[in-house]
């Protein structure tokens, strides 16, 4: 029997709008790292492989931001959009149960 063909647009698409729709606070607060790499498979997706040139010694903003953000998305090189779709939605998958599992382990200890 044929497998269903896997809709990575609309899996992200729907990923995407989750992560749109959370609150900025609430009980789970993500790390600097994993923000990092929601924007970086998010940036890859979207506009493709990084080609921001790193901004020169008389743009220090502009170098930090490139430094803490852009740098992680050029390291994804030349990963394809379907893959960094993917992998989006496969990094909020794994978060998601990171949240589920840490919520059933304080309900255990409490
Ligand atoms: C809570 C509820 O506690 C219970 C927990 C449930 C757990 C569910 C688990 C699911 C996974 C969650 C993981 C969170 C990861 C957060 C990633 C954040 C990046 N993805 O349009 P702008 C870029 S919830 C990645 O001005 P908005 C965009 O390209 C408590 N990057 O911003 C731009 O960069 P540049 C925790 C994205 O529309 C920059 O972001 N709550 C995305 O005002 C700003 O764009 C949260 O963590 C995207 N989808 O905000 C809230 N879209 O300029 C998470 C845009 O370089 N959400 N960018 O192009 C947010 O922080 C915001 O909605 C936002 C967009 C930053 C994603």
């Amino acid at each position: 029997m044929a497998q269903p063909v896997v809709d990575h647009q609309k899996r992200f698409q729907a990923a995407v709008d989750v992560i749109h729709n959370l609150p900025k606070n609430g009980s789970y607060q993500p790390s600097y790292e994993v923000m990092l790499r929601f924007y970086s498979l998010y940036k890859q997706a979207v506009c493709g492989p990084c080609t921001v040139p790193r901004p020169g010694f008389w743009d220090p903003v502009g170098r930090y931001k490139w430094c803490v953000c852009v740098d992680v998305w050029c390291r994804l090189g030349g990963m394809n959009t379907e893959s960094a779709m993917a992998a989006y939605v496969d990094e909020m998958k794994k978060v998601a149960q990171e949240v589920i599992d840490s919520v059933s382990m304080n309900e255990k200890t409490a």
